[in-house]
């Protein structure tokens, strides 16, 4: 797990390592410039270093960049029939994550079944399928252009009678500024709970990663939105903004709960904050090659 890790954050690694001459503890100035570099806002690393007691080792910095992150409680595995709604701009890797849930939630005994709730594009349709197929998962979908939330409560509804214990819930893409489609988001919600008393029961937002820390405002705004219960952050695999994971976790307060680093069904990480924060460190006292 440690070494999937490591690999998604080979590029973020790469980026802040080269900046820092390695020894045991690292200086202000250096500490400072790398976390800038990793996309860390700079309110973050003002607030990290404020802390800081000098000189700057391993240990310190890691118990430093976990106090930026908001702390949560244990995922429970909710009531019969959890209904999970994913939510997120275009593109964010929203219908990949879907798959990648889905995967692991197979794996780890659930039965799963999928909702095609992302009506805008009959390719979003075509693409969740032909993941389920592959996953060998049931789905419930509808025609193009058909209304969102008519699928959502179909889903739900369908995923009791059948006694599903996951419910994913594809939506489309869309704008936090979008007016309309943000009404659209909210009825999606509405209706999930007349099918299912308090469902969605997850609301997660998907971050792309190659964002960084500018998807802080449409993370906040989301938020404001629907609600969000945690974030999923795509495609570190092909960033140097990991560092961005802190700023935008903490601005929210909103807890990370996976990362993404490929395009596979495997490639999500449930999110350890210390695991997380071990791997991003490593670079910066030249353990690493
Ligand atoms: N490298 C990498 N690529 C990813 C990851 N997650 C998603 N992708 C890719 O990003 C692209 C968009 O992913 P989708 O899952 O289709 O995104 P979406 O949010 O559903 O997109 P829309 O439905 O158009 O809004 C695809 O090519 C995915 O394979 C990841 O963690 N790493
Ligand atoms: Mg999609």
């Amino acid at each position: 797990m440690i070494d999937r890790l490591r690999l998604g954050l080979r590029k973020t690694a790469q980026a802040i390592g080269s900046l820092v001459p390695k020894s045991e503890s690292i200086a202000v100035e250096d500490l400072e410039e790398a976390l800038l570099a990793s996309d860390m806002a700079y309110e973050e690393v003002e607030a990290l270093i404020e802390r800081l007691v000098q000189p700057i080792t391993p240990a310190r910095l890691e118990y430093g960049l976990l106090e930026l992150l908001p702390s949560w409680e244990e995922e429970q595995q909710s009531a019969h029939s959890s209904v999970e709604l994913i939510i997120g701009i275009n593109g964010a890797g929203k219908t990949t994550t879907i798959a990648k849930l889905a995967h692991r939630y197979q794996e780890a005994g659930h039965h799963v079944l999928l909702g095609a709730a992302d009506t805008f594009r009959a390719a979003a349709i075509e693409q969740l399928k032909s993941w389920a197929d592959r996953l060998g998962v049931a789905i419930v979908s509808t025609a193009q252009g058909h209304d969102p939330s008519g699928v959502a409560y179909d889903a739900v509804a369908a995923g009791i009678a059948r006694k599903a214990d996951r419910i994913l819930i594809d939506t489309a893409g869309r704008l936090h500024t979008q007016k309309n489609l943000g009404e659209e988001l909210k009825k999606i919600v509405r209706v999930c709970e007349k099918a299912h008393s308090g469902a969605p029961h997850k609301k997660w937002l998907i971050l792309d990663g190659t964002q960084g820390r500018s998807a802080i405002n449409q993370a906040r705004e989301f938020h404001k939105m629907v609600g969000i219960d945690g974030l999923i952050v795509t495609k570190l695999d092909g960033t140097a903004k990991g560092g961005a994971i802190y700023s935008i976790s903490r601005q929210l307060q909103v807890p990370v709960r996976y990362i993404g680093v490929g395009e596979g069904a495997e490639d999500l990480i449930a999110f350890d904050a210390k695991a997380f924060t071990a791997s991003f460190i490593e670079p910066l006292f030249g353990q690493h090659d």
